[in-house]
């Protein structure tokens, strides 16, 4: 039997890609030098391509694959793919949900408490020799504070669970209500801003939710406000953030993501009430194994004849005709 091919755009895990290679006929755009002469060569007779955030799958390249019937993509969010162009012309996109929803929202807690308490400043601290000479400063706290979550998807309940079970009262912002929660929705996100002094961002990125969080948003959170983002970079305005951080608008930070990531703003990087991590909201071996399974399982069930099992939105199954 034949094995379809299959166009890697972009490095994957090694239990996807030898997967892969077991049941496609594989190319990777990421490892040739000459991509033109690759799309113009193999592209032709490309049914499936896989690819992770870090590749921009837009209506140019997928334009040049016109067999193209499946996009298989590695994590929840699919902002750099073109889903509504994939919609459009035939395309099934799909992502991997469900499978990451409790590791996202342990790291968003984690994140949380890590950046209200100071747990990395206290661990430099240690570090530093300084805790013989004086106690570590005291810090504010996860008590008196109301959480308000932006974007109330099943990652957004996972985080508001958690949020239950540490005592700290959840309110959220959404375009429209959540189903299944009965925590007070705010349509309006400024006006959410002032009521709380957590923001949690974990809305899906791309244009609708670009800058989302701007100097507005952050004025209206104050000078006791805290921002974590678990989300995309997009969303947040970076130099206004920054500037609230540094003019003290707001109090803290506490950021997986970043606008340009891996490239991380020096003034941040500068900054000792922030705290950072390098995109790590899935990151453990256990979620990112299901994760992978998943770009294949979807993968296979095409190839089999199979709807595959979590399209996007964009791209109900079965496809328009091409
Ligand atoms: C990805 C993520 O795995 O799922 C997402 O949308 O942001 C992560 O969990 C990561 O972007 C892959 O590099």
């Amino acid at each position: 039997m034949s094995k379809p091919e299959l166009l890697i755009a972009s490095p994957m895990m090694p239990m996807i890609e030898e997967q892969l290679d077991r049941h496609f006929t594989v190319e990777r755009l990421h490892k040739t030098a000459d991509k033109e002469k690759l799309l113009s060569e193999f592209g032709p007779k490309v049914r499936a391509l896989a690819a992770t955030p870090g590749a921009k799958i837009d209506a140019a390249l997928m334009s040049k694959l016109p067999k193209l019937e499946i996009v298989g993509a590695f994590g929840v969010g699919y902002d750099s793919i073109d889903a509504k162009w994939a919609g459009q012309h035939g395309i099934v996109v799909t992502n991997t949900p469900d499978v990451l929803n409790e590791e996202v929202a342990d790291t968003a807690l984690g994140l949380l408490l890590a950046t209200v308490r100071q747990f990395p400043q206290a661990d430099r601290y240690v570090r530093a020799g300084k805790w013989t000479e004086k106690p570590f400063p005291l810090t504010v706290t996860l008590q008196d504070r109301t959480a308000g979550v932006v974007g109330m998807g099943r990652i957004g309940k996972a985080i508001a669970k958690r949020l239950e079970a540490f005592n700290t009262p959840v309110v959220y912002h959404s375009r429209n209500k959540a189903g299944g929660v009965s925590y007070k929705h705010y349509p309006d996100l400024k006006q959410m801003a002032k009521d709380v002094d957590v923001l949690i961002v974990i809305t899906p990125g791309g244009a609708a939710t670009k800058h989302l969080i701007n100097k507005d948003v952050l004025e209206a959170l104050g000078p006791n406000g805290i921002v974590i983002n678990v989300a995309r970079g997009s969303v947040i305005d970076e130099k206004a953030l920054i500037e609230a951080l540094r003019d003290k608008k707001i109090l803290s930070a506490g950021l997986d993501v970043f606008e340009d990531e891996p490239k991380v703003p020096q003034a941040l990087i500068d900054m000792d009430h922030v705290v950072l991590l390098p995109h790590v909201g899935s990151a453990s071996v256990h979620c990112r194994n299901l994760m992978g399974q998943l770009v294949v399982d979807n993968l296979m069930a095409w190839a089999s004849g199979k709807p595959p099992l979590t399209p996007v939105a964009e791209t109900p199954w079965p496809p328009k005709k091409k």
